[in-house]
């Protein structure tokens, strides 16, 4: 110990807005400081949308009153504060000094960049550092080690099974619920215009939000994405509300049209949650508890709860497992050597292809698309055309309101990019433009013919989608599960894979 008398500093990140985040665990709040800090590099480290920016600052603001009216003493420095000092690290040291703290604790950080520079906070500032595992969390960082150890693969399913036998969520005894594990086959229908589609639940901006609207707006003007549609949930309360939204309204078909994807219905059955759970504004866990009961009490079928579960303690423990074990360069990694700078289009949603400005231009609006339309519109696109991944992946990062590092990079370079060659997903995520006319409503007002493979009306995903087969062909044709489609591009005459070929190339060229 320093042998100083002064506070505990308890630095509380932007992602750290649980009330009883590890670091303030068996602290007493009369010998503690809460830190929270709105600072110029944590928001422009990437350009992210302003209504990321503006949520972050708002439910910190109001984490901070939140935390104030429980007996906290909490040090807020506001962007405007003249004196900020524009990092982290900066403002961690600007309040050693003015609070004359013996002792930093923090909960560890969510991604490596600034995990590093709490690693340096004891030296820099000459007291002892803390750093606490973050307990959101159903698997530590060794328990995912230990999973990991010694599989030839690692299957996200067989990570999800350790994650329903360790909390009993849909279990049997040891069994799971109806016999299966995994009901994504019932998960796939597409949807239809239903006038009775739950409505989102609504946030209207307080004045704190509004005060952090104007400011966003002033500062980060050359930032991505709009302030027009901000609407999301800023208090524990509000996202709590959310959360019943989803589970009341949303929940019981939430499963049967996940992939789905329809014009104007930029939110069908989905959650909407994963801002407030990143945040720490939910408890992912007790969210899953929440799901099960609706269905143990008849209100929502097994397909729906499973399918919502799996994401949760499966798919998104399993990312970050993925994120903390790969290590920092994982963010380098390019498996197929894409090149191509991300299109323009990417920040102005002006394009023809319909799928791909309607995804666009609610993400722009209002940072939010969900999962098929990241992994299957910008994402396989992305992929198709040749894209850096890393580019892609900054994009990821910027443009949605849940992106944080830990989650949106795997998904984005190893899912959906397949740049680290297959670790996350057996194969790439690609398809032609039927899967996208089966999946939504978007190709019956689009400027492109989803039937037509090549020429100049041709929807661009068709010679896309072979192109990118026979550019990759030395990588990925050994790949058994792509084994279907190499035999198909074999098996087509000539003519027709040149036509393919020049069509793809013809449109590539128009992208530059
Ligand atoms: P729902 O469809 O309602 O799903 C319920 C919850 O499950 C989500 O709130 C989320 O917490 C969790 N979840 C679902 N899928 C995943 C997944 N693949 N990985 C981790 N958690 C998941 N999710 C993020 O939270 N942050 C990101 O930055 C992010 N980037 C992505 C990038 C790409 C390229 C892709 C393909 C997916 C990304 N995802 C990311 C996963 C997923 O798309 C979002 O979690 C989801 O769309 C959030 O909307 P929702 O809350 O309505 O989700
Ligand atoms: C994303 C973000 C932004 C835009 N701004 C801040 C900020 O000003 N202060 C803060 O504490 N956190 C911010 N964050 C979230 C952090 O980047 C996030 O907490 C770290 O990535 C943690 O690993
Ligand atoms: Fe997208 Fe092609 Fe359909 Fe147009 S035709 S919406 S580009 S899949």
């Amino acid at each position: 110990m320093s042998g100083k008398s002064g506070p505990i500093l308890v630095p509380i990140l932007g992602d750290q807005l649980t009330r009883d985040i590890s670091s303030l665990d068996g602290v007493d709040p009369a010998d503690a400081v809460l830190l929270m800090m709105e600072v110029e590099d944590e928001a422009t480290y990437v350009r992210h949308h302003k209504s990321k920016i503006a949520f972050l600052f708002s439910a910190m603001r109001h984490h901070a009153e939140d935390m104030r009216s429980r007996g906290w003493t909490v040090d807020y420095v506001t962007l405007d504060n003249p004196d900020n000092a524009g990092s982290f690290s900066g403002e961690v040291q600007r309040a050693v000094e003015r609070h004359g703290a013996s002792a930093i604790r923090v909960t560890e950080a969510g991604e490596w960049r600034v995990a590093a520079m709490l690693q340096d906070w004891e030296e820099k500032f000459g007291i002892p550092v803390e750093i606490r595992p973050d307990t959101r969390f159903l698997c530590s960082h060794e328990d995912f080690e230990g999973w990991a150890e010694g599989r030839k693969s690692l299957t996200m399913e067989y990570f999800y099974r350790e994650m329903r036998r360790k909390t009993g969520l849909l279990m049997n005894g040891g069994d799971p619920e109806g016999g299966k594990w995994n009901y994504d086959k019932e998960n796939r229908k597409p949807a239809e215009r239903d006038l009775l589609m739950p409505k989102p639940i609504a946030f209207r901006p307080d004045e704190i939000t509004q005060d952090v609207i104007d400011l966003v707006a002033e500062r980060f003007a050359d930032h991505p994405g709009s302030l027009d549609h901000f609407q999301f949930a800023v208090t524990h309360d509000e996202a709590m509300r959310a959360r019943r939204h989803f589970l009341d309204e949303c929940l019981p078909r939430f499963g049967d049209f996940q992939d789905a994807m329809l014009t104007g219905e930029p939110f069908l059955y989905h959650s909407l949650l994963s801002p407030y759970i990143n945040a720490g504004l939910l408890d992912p866990i007790d969210l899953c508890r929440e799901a099960e009961k609706k269905y143990r009490n008849g209100d929502a079928p097994l397909n729906c709860v499973e399918g919502f579960i799996r994401q949760i303690i499966g798919w998104r423990e399993y990312v970050r497992g993925i994120y903390w074990r790969e290590g920092p360069d994982y963010a380098q990694r390019n498996f197929l050597e894409a090149k191509r700078d991300l299109p323009n289009f990417y920040y102005s949603g002006d394009t023809g292809m319909h799928c791909l400005s309607a995804a666009i231009g609610q993400t722009l609006d209002r940072a939010y698309a969900h999962h098929i339309q990241r992994l299957m519109i910008t994402g396989t696109f992305a992929l198709l055309a040749g894209v850096d991944p890393h580019q892609v992946h900054i994009w990821y990062l910027e443009v949605y309101v849940d992106a944080y590092e830990w989650v949106e990079l795997p998904n984005t370079l190893g899912m959906s990019q397949f740049g680290d060659g297959g670790l996350l997903g057996s194969k790439p995520y690609v398809a032609s433009g039927n899967y996208i006319n089966t999946m939504s409503d978007y190709c019956r007002s689009c400027h492109y013919d989803v039937k037509q493979r090549t020429g100049e009306d041709a929807c661009p995903f068709n010679a896309l989608y072979w192109d990118f087969l026979a550019r990759n062909e030395d990588k990925l044709s050994s790949n058994r599960r792509l084994a279907m489609p190499y035999k198909s591009w074999e098996r087509m005459e000539k003519g027709d894979k040149i036509a393919i070929r020049n069509s793809a190339r013809a449109f590539l060229e128009s992208l530059d």
